[in-house]
């Protein structure tokens, strides 16, 4: 179940032929999880947009990245279902917010999304394995990959805040992780 702002009710309708490569029950939380990728996609999307309105490139271009990422990682589901002859049904995407404190509660809340990929991530591994579904169990280590560099690399970021002693207002710490974010751009 996804846990996105407002929650997106899996809408795809499973008439389709079975498919001989992925368990039926695989078939809807991929597509779930399709919409959670585009949706962290957006988020970063704001997230840099905001970055860029408070004159923050090192930030900006950081979560620019991301938003080409997780539609990388969009994409990847969505090239799997298609490989296993499996249905893709786009839902809509949720608004994420626009309103954030200040760098600090952004980085934060980046890196409590990812946690919560990563809780459904392991969701979908443990449903592959429960059904005995190695193809898509096999698909989902690049995911478990990926969500491990994810979380290292953003508390990595918050351990840096700390260590600047940033608290979220202008001055000499805030360029400072400005700049560090623009160092792990190519990080990732
Ligand atoms: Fe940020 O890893 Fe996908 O969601």
């Amino acid at each position: 179940e996804l846990r996105l702002p407002s929650k997106v009710a899996s809408q795809v309708i499973l008439t389709f032929p079975r498919s001989a490569m992925i368990h039926d029950d695989l078939v809807a939380p991929i597509n779930d999880q399709i919409t959670s990728e585009a949706y962290a996609s957006q988020l970063y999307l704001q997230m840099s947009m905001w970055a860029e309105d408070k004159g923050l490139p090192g930030a900006s271009k950081f979560f620019r990245g991301h938003v080409a990422e997780e539609m990388d990682h969009r994409n990847r589901l969505v090239d799997y279902l298609v490989e296993c002859d499996a249905p893709v049904r786009l839902q809509a995407i949720p608004a994420p917010t626009a309103e954030f404190e200040s760098l600090v509660s952004i980085i934060n809340a980046a890196y409590d999304h990812e946690k919560m990929v990563t809780e459904q991530i392991d969701a979908l591994a443990s449903l592959a394995l429960d059904r005995r579904d190695f193809n898509t169990f096999n698909m989902l280590q690049w995911f478990i990959a990926e969500q491990r560099e994810e979380l290292v690399l953003f508390r990595g970021i918050v351990d840096y805040m700390k260590l600047a002693g940033f608290t979220g207002g202008p001055g000499d710490a805030l360029v400072n992780l400005d700049t560090f974010l623009l160092s792990q751009c190519h990080a990732h």
